[in-house]
């Protein structure tokens, strides 16, 4: 069997060596990148091209499946058992795809049309459950791969949740509360029907918060009669959970915090530059800074601020999270900040990197830009913000890389929670939720890390994500048959 260079969309450039060796082309780079796994006619890339040819046009559903599948090789590789059982064709197949029309009316009495997706990918060890994104970039390949990586990360969790994602490519930026509650409305008549407590609970994502997740509940709650945790990430007082709103940016810091440690290393004074001013962004920040480093730069996507003297946290709250501002207007209350329009945010010299804004965010030139730095340790806040080039660059250099399904598993593992809280009517302190949370993110350490390590392949933390997360979800379906 050949592997196309262009079949595999993983691409080296020229500088790029392996085991000391220059690599001329990207043909001959992949070439020598699969020769070194030992990875011609293994089950893995068959799978891998099979299933890219079978889904075309879908390439971040690809790319996921890409660092997946080459980081569970050799693994999946010892044991016969997941081919005989196709285990890897069916957990790269979504069970359920749902694709619906979102009709509403815009404030100038004008119906709009907007698609709306679910992907229940896997049920093996749970119901599905994760977030749903509104952004004008979604598609149906952006929902498959956050969908499919949401199910390595909710087995890394330890917890009985399976893997789901949704989302529309409607854009909140710009429109009216009516605007948003409308669209909110019209979205959850129709997805109502496929979620349950039991079945899908969805939650919140980029464009999607606690706003969003008020709209969504009240009209869930309208169409079933029933008042039940079908929705995370809901508001306190009808029955959210503390800390869910802190827990993908603390859940992150606190990953990487147990990383560092280990390696005789802390936040305390470090420099850090965190991409975005959402949620997640916001959260890591705080918590970088409760530990003792020094966040200097945040952005969104028109650009970045960067302030030597330490971001003010408060006040990218009251301008992203009261005022629903641009993280530009930061430099209007802080004379010694600047900013500076467009991509670029990884030139800021740092010793650590925290990517929390959206897929393919750190290209191979951040990486490299980063690695000249002096950037030591990389954790993914948002979900895949690294290319695969990127992230090969950082393994190859040393850089301790934690990977999304790992690093962001946090907000979905406080989801979790707040299901468990609502089964059992009852509410945790903020201290209860946050000490859970600060276990699980130490648990999902020391499992990576150990299944890197029994593998040969200390510190890398992407094969210890990915075949600690697979594990669970193959064993559980191994166990129930072929369905
Ligand atoms: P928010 O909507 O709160 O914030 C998103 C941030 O990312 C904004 O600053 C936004 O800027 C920026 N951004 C979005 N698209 C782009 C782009 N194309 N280029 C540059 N910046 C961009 O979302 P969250 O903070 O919740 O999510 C951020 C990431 O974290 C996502 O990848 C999400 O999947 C992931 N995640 C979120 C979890 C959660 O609990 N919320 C849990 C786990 C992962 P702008 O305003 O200009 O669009
Ligand atoms: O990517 C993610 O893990 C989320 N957006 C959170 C999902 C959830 O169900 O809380």
């Amino acid at each position: 069997m050949s592997i196309m260079a262009e079949e595999l969309e993983f691409t080296l450039e020229n500088e790029v060596s392996f085991d000391g060796r220059a690599v001329k082309d990207c043909a001959q780079a992949d070439l020598l990148y699969f020769r070194q796994e030992d990875t011609i006619m293994s089950y893995t890339i068959d799978v891998l091209e099979k299933v890219k040819k079978q889904n075309p046009n879908e390439p971040e559903f690809h790319q996921a499946l890409t660092e997946t599948l080459r980081a569970l090789q050799t693994f999946v590789d010892a044991y016969p058992e997941y081919e005989r059982a196709g285990i890897l064709e069916r957990f790269c197949e979504p069970e359920r795809v749902i694709i619906f029309r979102v009709p509403w009316v815009d404030d100038r009495g004008k119906v709009q049309v907007n698609k709306g997706y679910r992907v229940q990918f896997n049920s093996a060890i749970g119901p599905y459950k994760g977030g749903l994104r509104f952004h004008p970039s979604v598609s149906l390949s952006i929902i498959k791969f956050l969908g499919f990586e949401q199910v390595l990360k909710n087995s890394l969790t330890g917890l009985s949740i399976g893997g789901g994602k949704g989302g529309s490519d409607f854009d909140p930026k710009g429109k009216s509360e009516r605007e948003i509650m409308s669209f909110c409305q019209s979205f959850m008549t129709e997805l109502t029907r496929h979620t349950g407590e039991n079945t899908d609970i969805p939650a919140g994502d980029i464009g999607v918060g606690e706003r969003e997740i008020g709209f969504l509940y009240g009209t869930y709650k309208r169409l079933s009669n029933s008042f039940n945790g079908v929705l995370t990430g809901k508001g306190i007082a009808y029955g959210g959970s503390l800390i869910r709103t802190e827990a993908t940016g603390y859940g992150l810091v606190y990953l990487v915090e147990e990383m560092l440690r280990r390696h005789g290393n802390s936040f305390e004074n470090k420099t850090v530059v965190i991409s975005g001013s959402g949620n997640v962004a916001i959260y890591a920040a705080e918590k970088v800074q409760h530990l003792g480093g020094t966040v200097v730069a945040l952005s969104d996507s028109d650009g970045f601020i960067y302030d030597s003297d330490g971001i003010d946290i408060n006040l990218v709250k009251e301008i992203k999270e009261l005022k629903r501002g641009r993280i530009s207007e930061y430099t209007e209350y802080r004379r010694k900040a600047f900013y500076t329009k467009g991509r670029g945010i990884w030139s800021i010299k740092c010793d650590i990197a925290l990517p929390c804004a959206t897929q393919n965010e750190l290209k191979k030139e951040d990486a490299r830009e980063l690695i000249k730095n002096g950037c030591l340790a990389v954790g993914e806040g948002a979900n895949m913000p690294t290319t695969l080039e990127a992230t090969e660059i950082f393994t190859q250099n040393k850089v301790l890389f934690v990977p999304s399904k790992a690093a962001n598993a946090g907000g979905v593992a406080v989801s979790a929670l707040e299901m468990s809280q609502n089964s059992m009517r009852t509410a945790w302190t903020f201290d209860e939720v946050d000490q859970k949370l600060k276990e699980i993110m130490i648990n999902i350490y020391n499992n990576i890390a150990n299944t890197a390590k029994e593998m040969g392949q200390e510190d890398n933390f992407v094969v210890g994500a990915n075949i600690a997360g697979f594990k669970k979800v193959a064993d559980a379906m191994l166990k129930q048959g072929i369905i």
